[in-house]
């Protein structure tokens, strides 16, 4: 844990510290602070005789184990968590009221979710999944929770479907699996018949399903809210998260495969980059739409199915979120966290999107059966840093000491206090829309264009990202048992794009839909990922090499890599220390076996003097794996034989020079770049 962190709190973390116990060098004791003298050993008859119930230690301690666990998440369970703040950069007052958005350089500490959205809390990390990002402020005046996804859109537009489609997604009731996974029968059926998916699943199709990094991709607070100023005048607003890292993908290989070979390298990844200093940021941008506009676009703004196209509403970037501490306990912090989108501060409202509406109910719901009773609210990491005052008492865990008689409103013996708060003194106060209206059970007529902003999705895609929505449709669909469904989706594709729909179907056993197609020819370059942040910060880079390299050379890379933020790794054929041809050595710390490529960015392949040819067989592979998934590849000296081995020197982003500090510049420019797309692969 990085100290100064650790010492220098913000208000959050100093509320939290009290909480926090540190067991070191203390002794054992139950849970009513007597010491214990024999934890090895229950109490018995004799040595060999059975166990006796008064070992009251025993009991106490297997019965606090058999409860360990709790219901994980009907949704979102597996989760990584981590502590920040948030600094505003541009005041928000001409449209809010909220007060942690009114001066620059006001800083709110923060806790940040990230998490898959399907599968259980013990499955991997890079399943095609969205990702929930959920962030929890603690304000002056009380939480504001922007629980949101790295996708903009969703599935639905009311939040009564959200069973449905949370069963369809999840594991088929008959089987229990897949896990973790969206292609399978279900989730298909599903989509197929409720086609306002369409856009949604184009998300999920693309990369953005398959993030590299949790620090590399976008948040949205999806839904539209409203901006309230201190005038009781209403904006429309989004919500959004800019990484400073850019947002940047694995290819769907490489994603199987990390899988397997770590299942927790996202939250690794990330973890290991806060405790390095490497602190992950996310800038906050805001798209605002006047009340007055509400009718403007060709989409309706409560519809969660739709976004703003950049290009036509700008993100203004207004603050930035830094993650600069990892949680002390798992289960306390990450575990215990509790989001509710209903979580708002005064000058932050909600607009009437359906999805939004169901949402103000499903939160605290949830939480009551997870976290085992009302109280939630209590627990260390859920507590605003403001004091909180009600009438609210008991319930199972109940922390706080209420002092006094009364626990009622109105009162006159405690003069009628705890007492609602007049605006001017803070109190929220709904925004007075006005609505009128029968009540009925429909759809607006508004939501009901399906497929345009789908199609505009596509069309702001680079040929490569299109490439791989195709790729993924014909895997997932190839994935799908019933043929029927399989049409039936690729049917529905040929409303976003005749072409893509037929190209599926060929790779899927179905008829090519004949017609369908979309007029749609507008595009929003802001959609595509390949038009973002590129630069060689934080990523990894496997070194291989092997007795005998070329030291000299080796330690002026090595040092050049660092230069650039990057992170290299030695591998090796064994851990420990390899020798260099002048006798420097250098710490192998992982082997073929543990230093998979796909856990790296970049490879760069020293080789060795004389180096087997089990050592040059599995660098072989390592080269393999690194080239098609097209990522950047250097190799000096002895390493450059490998690389022509596998004939690969002259293909785009793979480097090899004698120079070594022409070598070091323009590896780093192709290790920036991530990805080399026009590979012959
Ligand atoms: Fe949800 C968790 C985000 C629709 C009901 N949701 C949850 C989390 C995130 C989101 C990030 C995890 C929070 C955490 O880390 O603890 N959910 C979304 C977004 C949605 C959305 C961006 C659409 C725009 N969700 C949605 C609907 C419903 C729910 C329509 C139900 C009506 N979501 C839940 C839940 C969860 C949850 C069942 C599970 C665990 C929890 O709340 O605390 O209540």
């Amino acid at each position: 844990m990085n100290q100064e962190n650790k010492v220098n709190g913000n208000s959050k973390n100093k509320q939290l510290d009290p909480f926090r116990s540190d067991d070191r060098d203390k002794h054992l004791t139950t849970n009513q602070g007597l010491k214990v003298s024999e934890d090895e050993f229950s109490l018995k008859v004799g040595s060999r005789g059975p166990t006796l119930m008064e070992d009251f230690h025993f009991r106490e301690k297997m019965t606090h184990f058999d409860h360990e666990r709790i219901p994980e998440r009907v949704v979102h369970a597996r989760g990584y968590g981590a502590h920040g703040e948030f600094e505003l950069y541009e005041s928000m007052k001409p449209y809010t009221k909220a007060k942690f958005l009114q001066n620059p350089g006001t800083k709110v500490p923060v806790f940040t979710r990230i998490s898959t959205v399907a599968g259980s809390k013990g499955s991997f990390d890079i399943p095609r999944d969205v990702r929930g990002f959920a962030t929890k402020f603690y304000t002056e005046e009380g939480n504001f929770d922007l629980v949101g996804n790295n996708m903009p859109v969703f599935f639905i537009q009311d939040a009564i479907k959200f069973p449905d489609f949370i069963h369809a997604v999840k594991p088929e009731p008959d089987t229990g699996y897949p896990q973790a996974a969206s292609a399978h029968d279900t989730f298909w059926d599903f989509i197929a018949n409720n086609q306002e998916s369409a856009h949604m699943v184009m998300w999920l199709m693309s990369d953005r399903a398959i993030p590299r990094s949790l620090r590399m991709m976008e948040g949205f607070g999806v839904h539209t809210f409203r901006f309230v100023n201190d005038e009781g005048k209403a904006h429309f607003v989004k919500f959004h998260w800019k990484p400073k890292l850019g947002i940047h993908s694995a290819v769907w290989d490489e994603a199987q495969k990390i899988n397997g070979k770590n299942p927790d390298f996202n939250r690794q990844d990330i973890h290991e980059s806060i405790e390095n200093g490497d602190y992950p940021e996310w800038e906050l941008g805001v798209q605002i739409v006047p009340e007055e506009d509400e009718f403007k676009f060709d989409f309706d703004v409560l519809d969660p199915t739709k976004i703003w196209p950049e290009e036509d509403v700008p993100v203004k970037i207004i603050g930035k979120m830094t993650l600069n501490r990892n949680v002390d306990n798992v289960f306390a912090e990450t575990e215990q966290v509790a989001f509710h989108p209903g979580s708002v501060v005064p000058g932050i409202d909600f607009s009437n999107d359906p999805l939004l509406q169901g949402r103000l109910f499903s939160y605290t719901d949830t939480q009551l059966i997870r976290l085992g009773g009302p109280n939630f609210h209590e627990l260390p990491i859920n507590r605003p840093v403001c004091p909180f005052h009600n009438n609210q008492r008991d319930g199972y865990g109940r922390q706080t000491i209420n002092i006094g008689k009364s626990s009622y409103h109105n009162n006159s013996i405690a003069n009628n206090t705890p007492s609602p708060a007049s605006v001017e003194e803070g109190g929220y106060e709904h925004y007075q829309e006005k609505v009128e209206g029968r009540k009925i059970q429909a759809r607006s007529e508004s939501f009901k264009d399906h497929f345009s902003q789908a199609t505009m999705f596509w069309n702001s895609m680079s040929d490569v990202e299109k490439q791989h929505i195709q790729d993924a449709f014909s895997f997932e669909l190839g994935m799908v048992n019933n043929k029927h469904i399989r049409q039936q989706v690729v049917d529905m594709i040929a409303h976003i794009h005749l072409g893509l729909a037929q190209k599926v179907a060929d790779n899927v056993g179905v008829q090519q839909p004949l017609t369908g197609g979309s007029d749609v020819s507008k595009s929003s370059p802001a959609l595509s990922q390949m038009n973002t942040i590129y630069k060689p910060d934080t990523l990894k880079i496997a070194v291989v090499l092997d007795e005998g390299f070329n030291d000299l050379e080796v330690e002026t890379v090595i040092q050049g890599l660092k230069e650039h933020q990057t992170y290299p790794t030695v591998i090796s054929s064994k851990l420990g220390r390899i020798k260099g041809e002048n006798g420097m050595e250098l710490e192998a710390t992982a082997t073929f076996d543990t230093g998979d490529p796909v856990l790296f960015d970049a490879l760069y392949v020293v080789g060795g003097k004389n180096s087997s040819k089990d050592f040059t067989k599995k660098t072989s592979y390592m080269v393999q794996e690194t080239f098609k998934h097209f990522k950047p590849i250097g190799a000096t000296g002895k390493g450059i034989n490998i690389l022509r081995e596998n004939g690969i020197t002259e293909e785009p982003g793979v480097i090899t020079g004698d120079q070594v500090g022409n070598f070091i510049t323009t590896f780093i420019d192709a290790v920036a770049a991530q990805r080399h797309w026009n590979r012959n692969v």
